[in-house]
């Protein structure tokens, strides 16, 4: 496409091979020349030329009204592209490929070779921070902070070429297309006008290295992302990754075993402590094996064996701070029926024998200290029931009136905030079958959502509002403003075109689902959730097949970042003890509607049983000064580090401050 279009001065202006405007470019030297671009500041106008060459192609600016050299653009590849300014910074866009100034050549994701490309840059969410807008044939996509903050979806759009109109004060700037030989100026459609309603998705142009089976937000703000062989037999590389959120810097710690399927809590210091994994394929076997995660040296240390093989076991951390290991398939390939007690320093030691428990059964913490088993779990339910359990003296008490209780196949269940209210949701699920449903109809999971209020004497499930896609293996995320995000998993087990994209929000207070954005990447078996300090939301992972694996990173940002400013705080202090009060610094204390206290995610398999919300009263103290007061109950907070949110009365809330409760 030998066409591009820019704004020089106020005025649409048109570059037609080497004819700009309709007089040439001085000094034009190229004959092969296939693609053409253009761009214009205030005082500059650079034109691009790609040419074709015996090997490949290369790519010219040179800059006007002035006309100086021509300079080779480093490392060009591909047959199409455009120029735009950011700033004072030239911006060149190829073919699935863009480079701000002398940076690195970043990707565009899920690119698509269409007739041509085209470029330009402006603040559509005038936040000070430009957006890259690039055009493949017909279809327009944004990358928001010139792709820092992640890209949006990709729209079709009529026309060619790609330049913004000059936006009258506090409008949005319009998109002019070239149609034929005239241009049309045209508004701009995107998602963030729907933003305070259903948030918005953003990927991300680098990927999570690794499979996400199993991922961990740490108090530094890192997220430890493993697969272990991550459904790849034979594979000996137990693969894990930091990521230094939000940058693009990974590191890549030895792994030493084979933690593919293991459980993981937190311990109170905030090492996430790993047990169990896989010994053999097919037939699938456990390991005794423990790690912990050094967040300081960004390293697995070797923890304690534990006493039994397990292999898709739960691991939960109790209010003492020691951590209960449960069920997982043990030596002789059945279900575990004993769970082991892991002490700091001390090892593991058994607990009396239990009731059954399925594959990574999801457990909550009660404020009397013993557990639910909520009925959410992995593969089949071999019989077990939803049920209290006191692990000291191994006695369950089943609980009644989960509606389709054969249907919680990685079903997802969490402790609804605020955590003192002691109320399970248990949401979705499918059938026990996994992986072979060629040979028969396929089940389809379920819509059915239950809540459970755990402080009543003879607790029972009560149905509740359905989720609106039929879900299995999805993920439920508490956020700030104290409701609950339902995303991913499918209709039916790993086929991604009954994936459910669309997000749901729930919301306590009301008893109702809403919708939200739909994500781009269908996310299956093996994928993850996880709320971040910042607010959003990170989803990775998913494993349609062995050895299909997904490592694109798609961010959900949920309404609350689209309804104004956000309050800001800091804590006088990062630790504190039980029932302590904190002084919190804040510019407009009275804005603040409620202060949350969140415990960090650690997930795996549609489980995730680290986080809980858990309400700070708080007393207003001064012109900028609120006094939080800390939970005193260790059954409703066990000890750790916790992100601290104040939200105000829109609903919006700060960026999170760590505190370490013990
Ligand atoms: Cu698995």
């Amino acid at each position: 496409m030998n066409t591009a279009i820019t704004v020089w001065r106020g005025e649409v202006v048109v570059l037609r091979g080497d004819r700009l405007g309709g007089e040439k470019v001085p000094g034009w030297r190229f004959r092969r020349t296939v693609d053409v671009g253009v761009a214009a500041d205030g005082q500059r106008l650079v034109v691009l030329a790609v040419v074709a060459r015996a090997r490949g192609h290369a790519a010219f600016v040179r800059t006007g009204p002035d006309w100086g050299s021509w300079s080779e653009i480093p490392g060009w590849k591909g047959a199409a592209g455009d120029v735009a300014f950011a700033g004072g910074e030239l911006v060149v866009v190829g073919q699935g490929r863009y480079r701000v100034g002398d940076g690195e050549w970043r990707r565009i994701p899920d690119w698509q070779d269409g007739d041509g490309v085209a470029a330009d840059v402006a603040d559509l969410d005038g936040d000070g921070r430009p957006e890259l807008l690039v055009r493949s044939g017909a279809r327009v996509t944004v990358g928001w902070a010139l792709g820092d903050d992640g890209w949006g979806p990709w729209a079709d759009h009529a026309g060619e070429g790609a330049a913004f109109a000059p936006a009258a004060d506090g409008e949005r700037p319009k998109l002019i297309s070239l149609h034929g030989e005239r241009h049309r100026a045209a508004p701009l459609k995107l998602d963030i006008d729907k933003a305070s309603d259903t948030g918005v998705w953003r990927i991300l142009d680098f990927d999570s290295q690794v499979l996400a089976v199993h991922a961990a937000l740490l108090h530094t703000g890192d997220v430890l992302i493993f697969a272990g062989s991550g459904y790849r037999k034979g594979v000996q590389n137990f693969r894990t990754r930091v990521w230094r959120y939000p940058t693009r810097t990974f590191t890549a710690p030895k792994t030493p075993i084979d933690l593919f399927c293991c459980g993981h809590a937190f311990l109170p210091g905030g090492r996430l402590l790993v047990a169990g994994g896989t010994r053999q394929y097919d037939p699938f076997r456990g390991i005794r094996d423990a790690l912990a995660f050094d967040f300081e040296r960004r390293r697995w240390d070797r923890a304690r064996k534990m006493a039994r093989e397990r292999w898709y076991p739960s691991l939960i951390t109790l209010a003492d701070g020691r951590v209960l290991s449960v069920s997982g398939r043990g030596a002789d390939g059945q279900l575990q029926r004993v769970a082991e007690i892991f002490t700091l320093g001390k090892g593991w030691k058994r607990t009396p024998r239990h009731a059954l428990m399925p594959f990574y059964p999801q457990l909550t913490l009660l404020a009397d200290g013993r557990l639910f088993y909520s009925g959410a779990h992995m593969g089949a339910q071999h019989g077990a029931v939803p049920a209290i359990w006191n692990h000291a003296t191994g006695r369950s008490t089943p609980v009644a009136g989960l509606p389709d209780p054969n249907m919680r196949n990685q079903a997802a269940s969490v402790l609804l905030p605020p955590a003192d209210e002691q109320r399970v949701m248990i949401v979705g699920g499918g059938g026990a079958d996994m992986h072979h449903h060629e040979a028969r109809e396929p089940q389809v999971a379920t819509r059915s959502v239950a809540i459970i209020d755990l402080s009543a004497p003879s607790a029972k499930y009560k149905a509740a509002a359905r989720i609106r896609h039929a879900r299995m293996h999805l993920n439920l995320v508490l956020l700030p403003d104290r409701t609950v995000l339902a995303t991913g998993g499918a209709a039916v087990e790993e086929n991604k075109v009954q994936a459910a994209l669309e997000a749901e929000l729930f919301d306590p207070r009301t008893g109702k689902w809403r919708r939200g954005a739909k994500s781009r990447v269908p996310r299956l078996y093996h994928s993850v959730a996880l709320l971040m300090p910042d607010g959003k939301v990170i989803t990775a992972g998913s494993n349609p097949k062995r050895g299909i694996e997904e490592y694109r990173i798609e961010v959900y940002s949920p309404p609350y970042l689209f309804k104004g400013p956000r309050p800001e705080i800091t804590l006088a202090r990062d630790h504190a003890k039980y029932g302590a009060s904190v002084r919190v610094t804040t510019p407009d204390p009275g804005a603040v509607r409620e202060v949350n206290l969140i415990r960090p995610s650690a997930t795996t398999h549609a489980s995730n049983m680290e986080q809980r919300l858990l309400h700070l009263p708080f007393e207003i103290k001064g012109a900028t000064r609120l006094d939080i007061t800390l939970p005193s109950k260790r059954n409703l907070a066990p000890p750790g580090w916790y992100m601290v949110f104040a939200v105000d009365a829109a609903g919006v809330p700060s960026r999170a401050r760590w505190l370490h409760l013990a």
